[in-house]
């Protein structure tokens, strides 16, 4: 067998080394074999620094999703109704030629602005993610996307609190003494960290999960808390109100580091476990021993990632749980902080500019439109220009964005254009005018900066484009050339531009040979030991200025989001049930999977959970079939009450199912709310009300959208 960096001679198989792409936290390194063209064979990389040898349930089997029999592999062109998935193959000449002219059209007709371009991380990857496809939008003027469903409210959060969202690296809990994962699934969203968290309990560290539902994570947790979805922030305040009571203050470093301690103390006066613990719906001694044990045992960390930012107030989560390790001077020592992503540490290679070129605007500056507001965007009446053309790629929206009813609605609209790159007839794509076939991973050379660790890495590619398929950089420089667009920038080799997005900060033929690179990170494993906080200030800032220039309060504050169990009281009263809908299968990341013969069928199927005492009072047994509903529409599931995972006024469907899979034709986020966060511009789809009976029972009111 050829090693790495060899050529194979024909008949040989040859071993290419590469790294994934999914929007996933452990950027895991891997090999392929590739036998004669074909590649039969993926492992984990056994010498990776971060993954170690280990890829994941969903990836064990990505082979299979290579050569799946329904991948897409010519461009498609839609023969039937919108959403009927009826589609004849055509040339990329002529599927090119007609969505060039279509484009033209738009821009003719309703502006540049009329055309929206939609993607997020289905591929992560540098080029992939972020290579032609900004310069070619740049230079046409076309609508920007705000690209923050997934993890930007974290940092906006944090950075109030702390001037940046960078925290500890995940591979530094290993020396924490007591884990504290707040709002985060690590078993199985981020599994290659579990091993260093299990390390350092063998060392003696005790892991504390604090989350609304009993995940698997919980499972392994020496203790588990599990209040209401979006009411931690009151949780976090009481905390601070007994740190402060019981001297637990760090009183040194606050002193030297931090902004406004003396309003703080007033603040959280009132904060007492009691208040906390009720609206939280746990018990106010839980809320003692955690702030006594948070103030007592060092190294203290806090470990989140996204999910708990998916509230109203999922931005003030994250700045008033910054809070915490500086009250009690968490930062001083190794292992102790706020650990969450790490992709910034990789700001420090790629320049993000010099990559997407949004010089190309010239002055123009298109207006936003929020991903996650898709349905709104194509819907609305008043919207001016309307979006006439969609130009879909990395990313299934139909099935992910919150309020799906409502971009249903918009995908149906016969004046919208709309082009999907995709490696298989996904639930958007059947909407589309043309599908246009997509690359996988081992198709395509590309590097990736990831955000769980801090090695970046290389992907060689390891076989040809299957079929006609194509890269997404080599899509946006077909497009280009089509709509004669003849701007060089638009033109040049996925080599150029990665010399444009890395410059001299990372050395591409290291980077090939070694597999990775490593981002700096401070040697001693303490970013803020001494401060340093790019605030205003320079220092921690409890009391916050900019806040109140953004119309927040100044200190950290519990807004109950509206549609939470302690918002809207009308609302409540018809919706009392709070609606999870989470990333709950090994098989699955997020949408990608569940249509895979070898992952859907073993994770079986959709359903509702329910807390047993909920069904009992709704008279429903596990295995019934039941009606979940609320204002924007309802969804018709079996339900599961054994082994539920839910707490008593908390109800769940996983995410990830396609319209097939679900009886009725629905998603889990036809039901989700799509109110942005209080700021940061991501999603509150985890605060959404409902209320579950019987199927056969009805009880809308007539209040359905549809
Ligand atoms: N197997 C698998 N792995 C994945 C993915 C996948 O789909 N499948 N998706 C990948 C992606 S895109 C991402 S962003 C990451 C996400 O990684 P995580 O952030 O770890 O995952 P989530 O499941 O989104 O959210 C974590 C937890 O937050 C909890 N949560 C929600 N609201 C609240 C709240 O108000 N308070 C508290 N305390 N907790 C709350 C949820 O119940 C959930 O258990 O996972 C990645 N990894
Ligand atoms: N209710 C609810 N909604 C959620 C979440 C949740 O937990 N609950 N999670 C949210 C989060 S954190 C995220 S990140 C989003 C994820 O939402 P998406 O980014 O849409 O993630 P996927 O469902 O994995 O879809 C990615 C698509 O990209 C395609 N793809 C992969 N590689 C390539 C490529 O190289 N080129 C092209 N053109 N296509 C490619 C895949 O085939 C797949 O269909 O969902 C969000 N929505
Ligand atoms: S999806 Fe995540 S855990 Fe699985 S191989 Fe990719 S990076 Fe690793
Ligand atoms: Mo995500």
């Amino acid at each position: 067998m050829a090693a790495r960096g060899e050529r194979a001679a024909d008949d040989e198989p040859a071993i290419v080394h590469g790294t994934c792409h999914h929007d996933c936290p452990d950027s895991c390194g891997w090999t392929v074999t590739v036998e004669a063209g074909v590649a039969v064979k993926m492992r984990g990389r056994v010498d990776h620094p971060y993954s170690a040898g280990e890829l994941c349930p969903k990836v064990n089997r990505f082979i299979d999703r290579v050569y799946d029999p329904n991948r897409v592999l010519h461009p498609l062109r839609r023969v039937g109704a919108k959403g009927e998935g009826r589609f004849e193959q055509v040339s990329w000449d002529d599927a090119l030629g007609e969505i060039a002219s279509r484009l033209h059209e738009a821009i003719e007709r309703d502006g540049a602005e009329s055309v929206l371009p939609f993607s997020d991380a289905g591929n992560q990857s540098l080029l992939s993610m972020m290579g032609m496809d900004g310069r070619f939008f740049h230079h046409l003027g076309a609508s920007r996307l705000v690209r923050a469903i997934c993890g930007p409210t974290v940092g906006h959060g944090m950075r109030m609190t702390m001037g940046t969202g960078l925290g500890l690296d995940g591979l530094e809990l290993e020396h924490s003494r007591l884990i504290v994962i707040w709002g985060s699934n690590t078993r199985l969203t981020n599994r290659h960290l579990w091993p260093t968290i299990e390390r350092a309990r063998r060392a003696g560290a005790r892991l504390v999960v604090i989350d609304p539902i009993r995940t698997v994570t919980a499972d392994a947790a020496d203790e588990f808390v599990q209040p209401l979805p979006g009411t931690d922030i009151a949780l976090m305040l009481a905390m601070m109100h007994v740190l402060v009571r019981d001297g637990l203050v760090d009183r040194e470093w606050v002193d030297e580091h931090t902004l406004g301690f003396d309003e703080l103390c007033e603040h959280v006066a009132t904060w007492t476990p009691v208040r906390a613990a009720a609206l939280c719906g746990i018990e106010a001694d839980v809320v003692e021993r955690l702030a006594h044990e948070y103030g007592t045992v060092r190294p203290a960390a806090i470990r989140s990632l996204i999910g708990a930012e998916h509230h109203e107030n999922g931005a003030m989560f994250y700045r008033t749980l910054a809070v915490l390790p500086a009250l009690v001077g968490a930062w001083r020592d190794r292992g102790g902080g706020l650990s969450r992503s790490v992709g910034s540490y990789q700001d420090a290679f790629v320049d993000e500019d010099a990559l997407g070129r949004p010089d190309l605007l010239n002055g123009r500056e298109p207006r936003w439109i929020n991903m996650s507001r898709l349905g709104e965007a194509l819907t609305d009446e008043s919207m001016s220009p309307p979006v006439s053309a969609l130009v879909v790629w990395n990313c299934n929206p139909l099935v992910i964005v919150p309020n799906a009813e409502l971009t249903r609605r918009g995908l149906e609209r016969d004046d919208l254009f709309t082009v999907v790159h995709e490696q298989f007839v996904t639930d958007t794509a059947r909407y589309a005018d043309f599908v246009l076939p997509a690359t996988t991973q081992i198709e395509v050379s590309d590097v990736v900066p990831p955000w769980g660790h801090l090695w970046m890495g290389w992907n060689e590619a390891a076989i040809a484009p299957l079929g006609e398929s194509c890269s997404n950089t080599e899509l946006f420089r077909r497009l280009a050339a089509a709509m004669a667009l003849d701007e060089p920038a638009l033109h040049v080799s996925d080599d150029e531009l990665l010399a444009d997005a890395l410059g001299d900060r990372v050395d591409l033929d290291e980077l090939r040979r070694v597999g990775w690179v490593k981002a700096p990170y401070p040697d001693d494993g303490r970013p803020f030991a001494d401060g340093g906080f790019p605030t205003p200030s320079g220092k921690v800032e409890f009391v916050s200025e900019r806040l109140v220039a953004l119309g927040q309060p100044a200190l950290p504050t519990f807004v109950p989001p509206r549609e939470g169990p302690h918002g809207d009281a009308a609302l409540v009263a018809r919706f009392p049930l709070q609606l999870m809908t989470p990333k709950q299968h090994s098989r699955f990341l997020n949408s990608g999977y569940s249509h895979l013969p070898k992952h859907g069928p073993a994770e079986g199927a959709p359903f509702v959970e329910l807390d047993a005492a909920d069904a009992a009072e709704r008279g429903l047994s596990h295995g019934d079939v039941a009606r979940v509903w609320n204002d924007r529409t309802s969804v018709q599931l079996p339900v599961r009450v054994e082994g539920s995972r839910v707490r008593r006024g908390v109800v769940s469907i996983p995410f990830g199912w396609w319209m097939a899979h679900h009886p009725d034709g629905k998603v889990a986020n036809s039901l989700t709310n799509d109110t942005l966060t209080d700021w940061g511009g991501g999603v509150a789809y985890a605060d959404t009300l409902v209320e579950v009976a019987a199927e056969g029972i009805d009880d809308t009111g007539g209040q359905e959208q549809r």
